[in-house]
């Protein structure tokens, strides 16, 4: 469920700059999403391996990571359970050693308080964070299940249900219908960011992309667009975005790459 009103979304977003606590990241940054970690060995499990493999690469050339949102799928398993699973011991470790920031999305409306105590003490957990012009948010800001928590309690039941039959067999792939809403949701936020004329990195449609908007003059760039994409894709490839703040390109906003890897 992924609805939104382009008013509202730029509202949305209006508040959620307010709100956001100012970061600083460090110059070797990675950036992923949407990782929908559950209890259970799901159909991401070997997305799961990738994310180990490439995290433990980025941390031997001295990254450190950021989470977007949906880390944990709240929906579908509790935090308590999906901490203590035995097949996410390796990963959480890893992630455990190179967190910086975790942002909050739409499957994890928690403080992640177990989490927590196994990361550094300055951990940023936050709803967004704000790197001089970029708003860095999950991606679900102003769309319509924020404001009605029937609509968000309806998909959360769908989700769960869907996920036990899924479980018990009766059917292979989980339907992607609400990927073509998220979609819809996304032209919203780019429209509401460019009226405000700011940098945006989210996740949450689980569709990669980084796009660069030029001035009205059309002679230099004025903000991007980027969407970190997903790191639990079925076959197993996961997607990632390097952050590099020391360089530069534009409106001083930092340098961003997009990885893809199976
Ligand atoms: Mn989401």
């Amino acid at each position: 469920m992924a609805i939104s009103i382009k008013f509202l979304v730029k509202r949305a977003i209006k508040k959620e700059l307010k709100k956001a606590i100012k970061v600083s990241l460090p110059n070797k940054t990675i950036i992923i999403s949407d990782v929908h970690l559950v209890a259970h060995i799901s159909r991401y499990h070997k997305c799961i391996n990738t994310l180990i493999r490439e995290l433990e690469r980025y941390k031997q050339e001295g990254y450190k990571l950021v989470i977007l949102g949906d880390f944990f799928d709240i929906w579908i398993a509790s935090e308590k359970n999906i901490i203590n699973a035995k097949h996410n011991q390796k990963l959480l470790n890893i992630i455990y050693s190179m967190l910086i920031v975790l942002i909050t999305g739409n499957h994890d409306r928690i403080k992640y308080k177990i989490l927590k105590k196994y990361c550094s003490d300055k951990l940023i957990v936050a709803k967004s964070i704000k790197c001089n012009n970029t708003l860095i948010t999950h991606g679900n800001v102003g769309e319509l299940t924020e404001y009605i928590s029937w609509l968000n309690n309806i998909s959360i039941y769908a989700v769960r249900g869907l996920s036990w039959l899924h479980r018990k067999g009766f059917f292979r792939e989980l339907p992607r219908a609400a990927n073509d809403v998220s979609k819809k949701h996304c032209y919203n936020l780019q429209a509401a960011q460019e009226a405000l004329s700011i940098n945006l990195i989210c996740g949450h449609t689980h569709n990669p992309r980084i796009e660069y908007k030029e001035c009205q003059n059309g002679h230099s760039i004025d903000h991007y667009y980027a969407n970190t994409g997903c790191s639990s894709y079925v076959n197993g490839s996961i997607d990632i975005l390097e952050y590099c703040s020391s360089k530069k390109n534009f409106n001083n906003a930092p340098c961003l790459q997009r990885f893809k890897y199976c």
